[in-house]
């Protein structure tokens, strides 16, 4: 049974922002790991896919609503943006069939019984869709057919890229934020499960990461980069 569980979302192809949160949570002690989602959509898909798929130890990976879009490189014609399709198409591009096929194995939701919490509940958008969001200002009656027919207590959810921690619905959710893509923060966010629940941000060489990106080929590359160097206040 884990005791610290370390939440990590939305990494969005940031090679940068997830190696320097992998040296923090080594550092909290953290005994588990959880990937929240939407891994690959961003400008480094293969290298931060290469990462996490050779990480020792108990790690489980729920699926993202991205991680299924670029592995079938989703494009106009499922009703995805412009913008969106090409980088989809890049991203699925870049990956291995083994990088792909990983993508589309995972799983929908993880349950894990975190000593001192009970059982959590690891899902990407909502208990129910990778693709709906819970907002930090969301309304108890959205939420609650969001999560009716959930058992656990705690539900960790990510997709808006906006940290938050609060009670509602009769349940205690928590948003880890976005580890690449943050928004409304500065740094790399994540969340520390168990013994108390921690809204974590770690910070790295910004300027470093943005160039990197900047190189990386992917379209929207200078975009990315620029959301690095000054994240945007609200979030997708
Ligand atoms: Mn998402």
């Amino acid at each position: 049974m884990p005791a610290r569980v370390a939440a990590l979302y939305d990494i969005h192809g940031n090679l940068a922002a997830l190696d320097a949160v992998l040296q923090e949570v080594e550092r909290a002690g953290a005994d588990a790991l959880v990937f929240g989602g939407d891994l690959a959509f961003g400008p480094q898909p293969r290298q931060v896919l290469e990462r996490v798929m050779s990480l020792g130890g108990p790690v489980s990976f729920v699926r993202g609503n991205t991680d299924r879009e670029v592995a079938e490189r989703h494009g106009v014609e499922q009703g995805v943006r412009g913008w969106i399709a090409e980088v989809n198409a890049w991203c699925h591009d870049q990956l291995t069939p083994d990088q792909r096929e990983f993508l589309l194995s995972q799983k929908a939701h993880v349950t894990l019984h975190v000593e001192g919490l009970g059982d959590v509940l690891f899902v990407h958008g909502s208990p129910r869709s990778d693709e709906e969001a819970i907002r930090r200002d969301t309304p108890e009656a959205e939420i609650l057919p969001m999560v009716a027919h959930v058992g656990e207590s705690i539900i960790v959810c990510g997709h808006t890229h906006i940290q938050f921690d609060r009670m509602v619905a009769g349940k205690r959710v928590v948003n880890a934020g976005s580890v690449g893509l943050p928004s409304a923060a500065r740094g790399a966010c994540w969340a520390l499960i168990g013994p108390e629940i921690e809204l974590r941000e770690t910070l790295y060489d910004f300027e470093r990461a943005a160039a990197e990106i900047r190189k990386s080929g992917a379209p929207k590359a200078g975009e990315f980069a620029d959301d690095i160097l000054n994240p945007p206040v609200a979030g997708p």
